[in-house]
């Protein structure tokens, strides 16, 4: 599956990285009858496109006559040679999402709907993607969410109208995006996060602000204004063509906007974050003049991705619950807000560590007494357990397996095992995914345990 666009046909193209994002430009790029050129360090993803690309490492070859440098999200530009060697070339250097901007003229009438955020990205772009598809109208998902859009089936002429094109945008792929005009532009929040890859933190507040800059007059953005970032890229004069005119649409909505009686209807969108999540994606489909009813439908019937606040299992009366993919502190605090102290006291056993992003946990502190222990593991356990062991019981563990056996002999029934690391996940796994399907297998074993005792 891929879509084809006459757009490229005749050109020459080289790409750098051939994982998910890489092999679907490689793929659409060949099937519209460009020249492609391609490149990855690890020998076996370049031997997945030999029969479609030519194979040789852009930094070797000469760019001239080049209509672009096709690089993966994941390759660091701020560090990466190829940057200045493109450059002095005067060949751009995009990204698949760029790609598929460049293609929109060429496919049917369609809209589309970015979405871009530090966290809850991908809960909002499959919840707005779950309420279109509740309105009946053709849709498709992709991006930063896992499913590179290039490798989706193109969206064809609707009988119910224009189809839309929902995009997860992480910033490394809008620093890769010149020409993408979002039909409805979406931001949730900004909190520091992947400082590694920016020229500090303002740097990647202006990577998130270049979403809105591509837009068009007349084109729709929705900002969550619960930030002071998010705050000042709301109140930046919008009058770019300087004759006193606003020429977007704005939209500013807010966690508080959705009511806690509201909020009970929908059981897979509990906790203050995902009261964000539902303010923006209402207002997201709202804008695409989709109905409250169909709307409020969509709500009520989401189901929760997976390694978000998924409820894994109740063993012994104790729930546990895979948040593996809060990878950093400003994800983890609201799960630590989803299961309040009652009156016999704390009721979260926290495993937490990883690879750290920050030497706080900052973000986490207001719910501390939410907390009945900790449990830390990798890189960061140790700081982690100095950080936590004045405030809770902290059991230093380093592996994540020797977290859950021990919080599993000390929870109680009505106690929760939360693994919501706050943490990247590379010190120990391929990948979130990796590390809560490492969580579920140990609770699976917990469940054995108890069957066969
Ligand atoms: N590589 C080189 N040379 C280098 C560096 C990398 O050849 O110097 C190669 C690597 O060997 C690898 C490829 O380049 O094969 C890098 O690929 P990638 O890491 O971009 O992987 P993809 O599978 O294409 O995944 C990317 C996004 N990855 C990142 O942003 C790191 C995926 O987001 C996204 O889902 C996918 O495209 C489809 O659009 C993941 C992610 O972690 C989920 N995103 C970050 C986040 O959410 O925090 C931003
Ligand atoms: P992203 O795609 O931006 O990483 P996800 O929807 O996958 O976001 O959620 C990642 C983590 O962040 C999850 O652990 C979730 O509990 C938490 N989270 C979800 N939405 C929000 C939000 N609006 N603000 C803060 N944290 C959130």
């Amino acid at each position: 599956m891929t879509i084809i666009s006459g757009t490229f046909a005749g050109k020459r193209y080289a790409v750098l990285g051939l994982a998910r994002s890489g092999l679907a430009t490689v793929e659409c790029l060949a099937a519209s009858g460009a020249h492609v050129t391609a490149w990855d360090t690890r020998e076996e993803a370049r031997a997945a496109v030999a029969d479609k690309a030519e194979l040789a490492d852009p930094l070797t070859i000469d760019l001239n006559g080049f209509d672009g440098v096709v690089v993966s999200p994941g390759v660091p530009l701020n560090r990466h040679p190829i940057t200045e060697y493109a450059a002095q070339a005067g060949v751009p250097i995009i990204g698949d999402i760029e790609l598929f901007a460049l293609a929109r003229p060429t496919l049917p009438p369609h809209k589309v709907v970015g979405i871009t955020g530090t966290n809850g990205k991908s809960t909002t772009t499959a919840l707005i993607h779950h309420i279109i598809e509740t309105a009946g109208i053709p849709t498709r998902m992709g991006g930063n969410i896992g499913l590179p859009i290039l490798g989706q089936e193109p969206l064809e002429p609707g009988v119910n109208g224009v189809g839309i094109y929902v995009l997860e945008l992480s910033s490394y792929q809008i620093d890769l995006t010149h020409s993408l005009a979002c039909d409805v532009a979406v931001l949730l929040n900004i909190t520091p996060d992947h400082l590694d890859r920016y020229d500090g933190f303002a740097g990647y507040v202006a990577s998130k602000a270049r979403l809105f800059d591509m837009q068009t007059p007349g084109q729709v953005r929705v900002i969550a204004l619960d930030d002071d970032n998010t705050r000042a890229i709301a109140a930046q004069n919008d009058d770019k063509a300087g004759d006193g005119e606003v020429e977007r649409d704005e939209i500013g909505v807010h966690t508080a906007d959705v009511g806690a009686d509201e909020q009970a209807r929908w059981p897979a969108l509990q906790g203050p974050h995902n009261a964000q999540n539902v303010a923006a994606a209402r207002a997201a489909t709202r804008a695409l003049g989709i109905s409250e009813d169909v709307i409020e439908r969509g709500l009520a019937t989401y189901a929760a991705l997976p390694h978000r606040m998924q409820r894994v299992a109740e063993v012994n009366g104790v729930l546990y619950v895979n948040d593996s993919k809060a990878t950093n502190a400003a994800s983890t605090a609201p799960a630590l807000g989803a299961w309040p102290a009652t009156v016999n006291g704390p009721r979260i056993h926290w495993i937490v560590g990883g690879l750290p992003k920050a030497d706080h946990l900052d973000e986490c502190v207001p719910y501390y007494p939410n907390i009945k222990a900790a449990y830390t593991i990798g890189e960061a356990g140790p700081m982690f357990a100095d950080l936590l062991a004045p405030h809770m019981p902290v059991d230093s563990c380093e592996m994540l397996i020797t977290a859950v056996n021990h919080a599993a002999k000390v929870a109680q029934p009505g106690d929760v095992v939360l693994f919501s690391p706050a943490c990247a996940s590379f010190d120990q796994f391929r990948d979130y995914e990796a590390r809560g399907d490492a969580f579920a297998a140990a609770v699976r074993a917990l469940e054995n345990e108890g069957q066969g005792g």
